[in-house]
């Protein structure tokens, strides 16, 4: 049987069918409703009725910290201020298929670590540069999703003391200066303030200043990954996400890479499977059989 896997991101809910080679299909895509938990679980819901049929399992990755059947968001502005949200729940409400929940960014991470053209990588890290900015952390060949389901929330370590408050409650974490939200922020007091895309648009039709913001964020995501390879011994990074996969950033990180020293330049590679990493790790997590 196919597997109906779910990914909800902090700006979109994709979904697809999936099979036991891996094959997607009938993949769709809604706008995340950002407009409270009521909404928020009916387009869920809605989107689960749509398109179980066909599928004997749901596999759901979702931003936040999957825990016991729960997404607790660590930034729940992400969510349209949604703090916490009974994701099981809300599964079960409209479907008795089994199902299994994971952390969007962990498991991308397990997806893409499938995809590696290698055997030799034991440690890999995933980065998702978003909505947000998550991890996902294969160590000795193994996902770590923790006992709390914290594990990777990269995001949020510490990247400028002088930094923007987070929607966590700390000040300068690197998702508050290098996410798609942060980038777009950075901008709002220009006479005409830009979205993520257009900040991107204007960087490569070379504007300074949006230039120097995405530098900003990926000398960020740079410094981020040393700190992670210092601590894990990382071999491969595999960066993800529509700003991490937009067009020029991984050279600007692989660029900001080069005023470090050289312990620190982890060899960095696009998502192979672009903006279905989320999609086939659900699935490949849930054929596994792990929850
Ligand atoms: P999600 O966070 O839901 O997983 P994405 O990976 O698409 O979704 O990331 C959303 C972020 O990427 C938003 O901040 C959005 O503005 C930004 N974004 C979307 N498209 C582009 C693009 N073409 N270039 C740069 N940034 C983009
Ligand atoms: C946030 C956090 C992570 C998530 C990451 C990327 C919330 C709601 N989410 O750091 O769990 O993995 O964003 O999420 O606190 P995305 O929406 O950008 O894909
Ligand atoms: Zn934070």
């Amino acid at each position: 049987g196919k597997c109906l896997a779910v990914d909800i991101g902090g700006s979109k809910i994709a979904s697809a069918l999936v099979d036991k080679n891996g094959q997607l299909s009938d993949r769709q895509q809604i706008i995340t409703p950002r407009s409270g938990a009521a909404a928020f679980a009916r387009s869920l819901q809605q989107l689960l009725r749509d398109w179980q049929s066909g599928a004997t399992s749901i596999a759901v990755a979702s931003t936040g910290i999957i825990r016991q059947g729960k997404l607790v968001a660590l930034n729940p502005a992400n969510l349209g201020g949604i703090a916490n949200f009974p994701l099981a729940t809300t599964i079960e409400q409209v479907s008795k298929l089994p199902y299994t929940l994971l952390n969007d960014a962990q498991a991308a991470a397990w997806a893409e670590y499938q995809a590696l053209p290698t055997s030799d990588v034991d440690n890999m890290l995933f980065i998702t540069v978003s909505t947000g900015v998550g991890g996902g952390i294969i160590l000795n060949r193994t996902l770590q999703t923790g006992n709390n389901g914290l594990s990777g929330h990269i995001g949020h370590i510490l990247a400028d003391l002088q930094g923007p408050l987070c929607g966590c409650g700390r000040y300068g974490c690197v998702e508050s200066i290098a996410s798609g939200t942060a980038i777009a922020a950075a901008t709002c007091q220009w006479p005409e303030p830009l979205t993520t895309a257009e900040v991107f648009a204007q960087a490569s039709a070379q504007h300074q200043p949006a230039s120097a913001i995405i530098d900003r964020s990926a000398s960020a995501i740079a410094r981020l990954i040393a700190d992670i390879t210092m601590a894990l011994d990382i071999q491969r990074v595999v960066i993800g996400g529509s700003v991490g996969l937009a067009p020029g950033y991984l050279a600007r990180v692989s660029a900001a890479q080069q005023h470090l020293p050289a312990i620190c330049r982890t060899p960095l590679q696009p998502a192979f499977h672009r903006q279905d990493s989320g999609l086939l790790g659900a699935a490949l997590w849930a054929a596994q059989g792990f929850c």
